[in-house]
């Protein structure tokens, strides 16, 4: 059965004038797997993100939520597997917001761990010899943000929530090994998101 899965990538920020995530998002295919596809590209501005995303979940309905980010600190594309209800800044936001030691959302749970199934998602890429990593930090940015809100706002529900982060772009760093060229990531997200299509598929029927 097909079903639906909201896929994020984020605008560029700091001095960059691309995002790898949302270039790769935007080169996928409209049908992956199992999943139809619908494409959100969204402000690197904590709160109006989540809020922005929230909005579309609601409106789209769907049975997965993808986020991805980039992560100018790695050369391979990770698999969140945690977010944190923690707002620290390194630099500014779109907006110039800065937080710093403030709560994503007040009262609320310290973390919440991704609702796909991360652990199972990255044992079977490896295996298959797709260089995905699980990631246990998303940082206090609009990354984290985003997915604390989305996983805050969908708890209890049967909405699958996770994230991805990707490297930069060759022509964004000074030395081209410290990128992945957007080819490669596009291709690496497109086999994530076929194997959490299988995984999911597998569960359903088990
Ligand atoms: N990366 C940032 C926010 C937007 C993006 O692409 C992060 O890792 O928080």
């Amino acid at each position: 059965m097909m079903k639906k899965l909201l896929l994020t990538g984020f605008d560029p920020f700091a001095h960059y004038n691309i995002n790898p995530s949302w270039e790769a998002v935007r080169a996928l295919p409209d049908n992956i797997g199992s999943f139809a596809v619908t494409r959100l590209i969204l402000p690197n501005i904590y709160e109006t993100a989540g809020r922005l995303l929230i909005e579309e979940a609601e409106r789209v309905k769907p049975d997965v939520i993808l986020m991805t980010g980039m992560d100018s600190g790695s050369t391979r594309l990770h698999a969140d597997c945690v977010a944190v209800n923690l707002r620290d800044a390194l630099l500014e936001d779109n907006k110039g917001l800065m937080p710093w030691g403030e709560p994503v959302v007040p009262g609320a749970p310290a973390a919440y761990f991704a609702t796909i199934p991360v652990h199972k998602l990255v044992t079977r890429l490896q295996k298959a010899g797709c260089p995905v990593h699980l990631g246990y930090c998303t940082g206090g940015y609009v990354c984290n943000d985003i997915f604390y809100m989305a996983l805050h706002h969908f708890s209890g529900t049967n909405v699958k929530t996770g994230f991805v982060h990707v490297p930069l772009l060759p022509q964004m760093v000074f030395d081209e090994n410290l990128a992945l060229p957007l080819e490669e990531t596009t291709k690496i997200l497109r086999q994530i998101i076929e194997t959490l299509s299988d995984l999911l598929t597998e569960e359903e029927n088990a």
